[in-house]
């Protein structure tokens, strides 16, 4: 049987009684529909109170000349039904607008949803029932609604933004908004017309509008980056992916960061020469698609500042080139944020449009809007008399159409505008803790407009429609979610926006785009595959964060947040354990080392620094191999020791090579990477001595190294850390050399393994407890243990350098390095700490890979900085401070 003839239950109303109906959903746009499909195939009574008169949300209502869509058409589909897919051929890359509707409305007829849909209808108030565990919905039209789930489909871009200029109501020509353009022909030939807006729907209005009308003056306050979307038939390439492996693709599509099947770039800008990069950008220039731009040149365009920059700089040069006059081109040109963390565009013509005579460009950020008049508009400069005013000034994105449309009251009465006052809080982007049976399809909180929206919403119904069908079979008449749930995702989401660069611009991803509306980002910037795991997460740990009651079951909260790890760090785990390798003491102390080196071999190359030399430095038993990283700045730089990790056992230069070069670039100082002889050929004492006498010989030869002379400053990490600590206690009672302070990242301080991070930790976070207990068999026997030279905790600690002491959360050696660090500081040693929240042991030396890891480095080289006596530096690269793009918010520690 056709899907469009399985039976729903009737939800015939009149205008006397209040519509009974187990669901109800606002909103008839892509999400609406589906829902609508969904929930009848799940045998719930349903309703669809749409405002429009007609199906297709924001398809409906921006109908503006030249709204197209731009993500790829083959990909802004639904895939739910293969048969729909084959049922419906799109004419072109990127669909028009008139042809996405008549899309959503083959698609209503084709499962005959009209007959659940209320148009014309608008909910003017939602208030949940306590006693009867429902929503009561007031309508502008007909019926009440008495539903137990209450889902807004009402999209994330459809409540316009009101134009905030004065006089608008003066102006006695024709207005239009691009987001509620007529259903009649709007004439513009032989008009003078005015377009307010510069972002997606102006870009793409504003060339056609130029071959209208006699005179198109565009009003800018913030240019925008835009590619040509070189529209025409589908690519051939995509279409043959598709059709190759239809399921496959789709599939690729849920698992990818933002919902298009593209792979996930590796290569980092350092790793390409100019020419390479320049080849990849025409490449992506010419291929007209955003999401491949913005995922497919070099891993860190995203992520990084710097990366970024070397793309944007590209762009630039395209528009002085396409634009003939350099001031309007200058004035086009965006300087103020990052590629890609405003919305960029996809343009016909755009740049170009500014070279015809009929076009004016008028720059507000150098002459801003003073009023509209009844003639036209007047800047601080000028006037311009214009038949026409365009306001493609944009929405009140994410909160808007949920929060403002009309007022939702939850338990005891709460309205959501007053609890989301200081910016949306929800659980997973899909339901706030306070409004029982209430959901949201890509609600604030989820990947949404960062994502390829036919995709996330699909996952959105697909999720809440299950969870009401398991509700339902479990007895469950409400779900709401936790506060602390709730809590937890806004940490996560915090967490996640570090990943990215959105949080470094003002737009309507931030609320900045409103005035006095609450700041911070709104859509989930961890991506959709991710994100589509974490909500399985939930359901697979028993709807952790969520309270389901009913009326003859008893109440069941799995109370919890499900995502304590930094999400990057969340990937890394998962990759790890999806991989199932056996544990690392199994393959005996070599096998343990050539498995190690073949891991690092994968990780994304280290940044160039000025220069890397190899060496050997004399030890007591012969010749240890080094390995020098000197900044690119002039010298003589400081010198800082630094010993590898792995346990006394693994490790060399070249594990710990992308964290000293990271290293050596933050701080500006000399990293000396010392390869220490290994256990078990070489036990306790071996290392420490070797670190010891290599921290020596160093600092003896500081000239010879081209460093500072002077105090050194010692570092290491994990048993680096350990021996870097013991150095220090070295050095003070062995006469020298002196050290100017100490970074002991993830240290081992101490033999004692029953401290609680031990047990929390035993597995799961690449370190456990069993590999620990293998490296101190190997390095030392019980009875040498409690030596200071391997548990530096049981040494003398007064006299000792300043130390910046850093642990993980997910790290058995997190309580050893706490305590390190909180007996120092009694002994009168100036410490500071780093206690990272969600890393794990390995955080810190993952450069690019734990993009998460970026800001704790940073202080550490502040610290280091401040321990030689050098000046602050601006922080780097991911953390820069570019014009006038704001600080870094540290999210990853506290
Ligand atoms: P956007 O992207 O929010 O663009 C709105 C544009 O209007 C943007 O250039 C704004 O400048 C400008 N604007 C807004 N208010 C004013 C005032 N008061 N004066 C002057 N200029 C103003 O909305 P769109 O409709 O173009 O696109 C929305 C999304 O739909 C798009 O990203 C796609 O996802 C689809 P600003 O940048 O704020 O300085």
């Amino acid at each position: 049987m056709p899907d469009g003839m399985v039976a729903a239950r009737a939800s015939e109303s009149t205008n006397s009684e209040t519509q009974q109906i187990d669901v109800a959903v606002v909103g008839a746009g892509f999400a609406g529909l589906y829902l609508l499909h969904r929930l009848r195939k799940a045998g719930f009574s349903a309703v669809v109170l749409e405002e429009a008169d007609d199906v297709g949300g924001t398809w409906y209502w921006n109908r503006y000349p030249g709204a197209r869509c731009d993500i790829q058409t083959i990909d802004y589909s639904y895939t739910f039904d293969p048969e729909l897919e084959s049922a419906w051929k799109w004419s072109e890359k990127y669909a028009t607008q008139p042809e996405i509707l008549r899309y959503l409305g083959f698609v209503a007829d084709r499962y005959d949803l009209r007959r659940d849909i209320r148009f014309g209808t608008k909910v003017t108030a939602a208030t949940w029932d306590e006693g009867a565990q429902r929503w009561l919905l007031t309508t502008d039209n007909r019926a009440k609604v008495s539903c137990r789930h209450y889902i807004m489909a009402t999209g994330c871009l459809s409540a316009p933004k009101p134009p905030e200029i004065e006089g608008v109501k003066d102006f006695k020509g024709e207005v239009y908004f691009t987001s509620r353009w007529p259903h009649a022909e709007v004439k513009l030939a032989g008009k003078r017309v005015a377009v307010i807006g510069t972002g997606s729907s102006g870009i793409q209005a504003i060339p056609l509008i130029a071959e209208q009308a006699a005179h198109l003056t565009v009003f800018q306050r913030t240019p925008n980056f835009a590619l040509p979307a070189h529209n025409g038939p589908a690519p051939a390439d995509r279409l043959a992916l598709l059709e190759g492996d239809h399921a496959g693709y789709r599939e690729q599509a849920r698992w990818s960061l933002g919902g298009v099947p593209w792979p996930q770039q590796t290569v980092v800008s350092w790793q390409l020469s100019d020419a390479e990069r320049r080849e990849r950008f025409e490449k992506a220039w010419a291929t007209g698609d955003l999401i491949y731009i913005l995922t497919q040149l070099w891993a860190d365009q995203a992520v990084d500042a710097d990366g970024n920059a070397l793309l944007a700089d590209l762009i630039r040069e395209k528009i002085r080139s396409t634009v003939h006059d350099p001031e309007t081109a200058a004035a086009l040109t965006p300087h103020d944020h990052p590629f890609g963390a405003k919305r960029p565009c996809l343009d016909t013509n755009y740049y170009a449009t500014y070279n015809r005579p009929n076009v004016t460009l008028v720059n507000l950020r150098q002459e801003p809007i003073k009023a509209i008049t009844s003639s036209g508009i007047t800047t601080d400069k000028r006037g311009f008399d214009v038949d026409v005013i365009v306001f493609a000034t944009g929405f009140d994105a994410m909160t808007g159409a949920i929060r403002a449309v009309h007022p939702i009251k939850g338990r005891g009465g709460k309205s959501l505008s007053d609890v989301w006052a200081h910016g949306p809080q929800t659980y997973l982007g899909l339901t706030v803790a306070g409004f029982p049976n209430l959901f949201m399809i890509t609600g604030p909180g989820s990947p949404s407009v960062l994502s390829n929206m036919a995709v996330s919403i699909e996952q959105h119904v697909d999720w809440v429609v299950d969870r009401l069908t398991a509700m339902r079979e479990a007895g469950f008449a409400a779900i709401e979610a936790t506060d602390a749930a709730q809590a937890g995702w806004a940490r996560h989401m915090a967490d996640c926006s570090m990943l990215t660069l959105h949080r470094l611009a003002n737009t309507w991803y931030t609320g900045a785009n409103v005035p006095g509306k609450a700041q911070g980002v709104m859509p989930y910037t961890g991506g959709v595959g991710p994100y589509r795991s974490i909500c399985n997460e939930v359901v697979g740990q028993g709807m952790l964060g969520f309270r389901l009651t009913g009326p003859n079951v008893p109440e069941q909260c799995n109370d919890g947040e499900i995502v304590r790890l930094q999400p990057d760090v969340r990937l890394v785990l998962n990759m790890l354990a999806e991989m199932k390798l056996p544990p690392l003491e199994s393959f005996g102390s070599q096998g343990a080392r050539d498995f190690v080196a073949q891991f690092n071999a994968a990780r994304p190359a280290g940044r160039p620094v000025g220069e890397v030399v190899d060496g050997t430095l004399p030890s007591t038993d012969g010749p240890l191999p080094y390995r020098l990283y000197r900044p690119a700045t002039p010298g003589p730089h400081p010198i800082v020791v630094y010993f590898h990790g792995g346990g006394w056992v693994l490790g060399d230069a070249q594990s710990d090579d992308p964290f000293c070069r990271d290293m050596c670039r933050r701080t500006g100082m000399i990293f000396v990477s010392v390869g220490y002889r290994h256990a078990p050929e070489h036990r306790f004492p071996t290392a420490a001595e070797d670190g010891y006498a290599a921290a020596r010989w160093i600092a003896e030869h500081a000239t010879e190294l081209g460093g500072k002379v002077g105090p050194v400053l010692v570092a290491g990490w994990s048993a680096g850390g350990n021996i870097a600590a013991v150095t220090c206690q070295l050095a003070r009672d062995r006469g020298g050399p002196q050290i100017a302070g100490q970074l002991l990242v993830c240290p081992v301080t101490d033999c004692t393994f029953d401290r609680p991070s031990y047990n929390d930790n035993v597995t799961g976070y690449f370190l456990t407890r069993s590999l620990m207990y293998w490296f101190w068999d190997l390095y030392s026997s019980p009875a040498d243990r409690a030596d200071p030279r391997v548990s530096p905790l049981r040494g003398k600690l007064a006299g000792l350098p300043p130390a910046y002491v850093v642990t993980c959360e997910f790290d058995p050696l997190r309580d050893e390095g706490i305590a390190y660090a909180d007996a120092l500081a009694a002994a009168g040693i100036a410490v500071e700490q780093l206690q990272a929240r969600g890393h794990f042991h390995s955080s810190f030396t993952m450069v690019d890979v734990v993009i998460t890891g970026v800001s704790g480095r940073a202080r550490m080289a502040e610290a280091m900085r401040r321990f030689a006596g050098l000046p602050q530096e601006p922080r780097q690269g991911h953390e820069s401070v570019r014009q006038g793009l704001p600080r870094e918010v540290d999210a990853a520690a506290n």
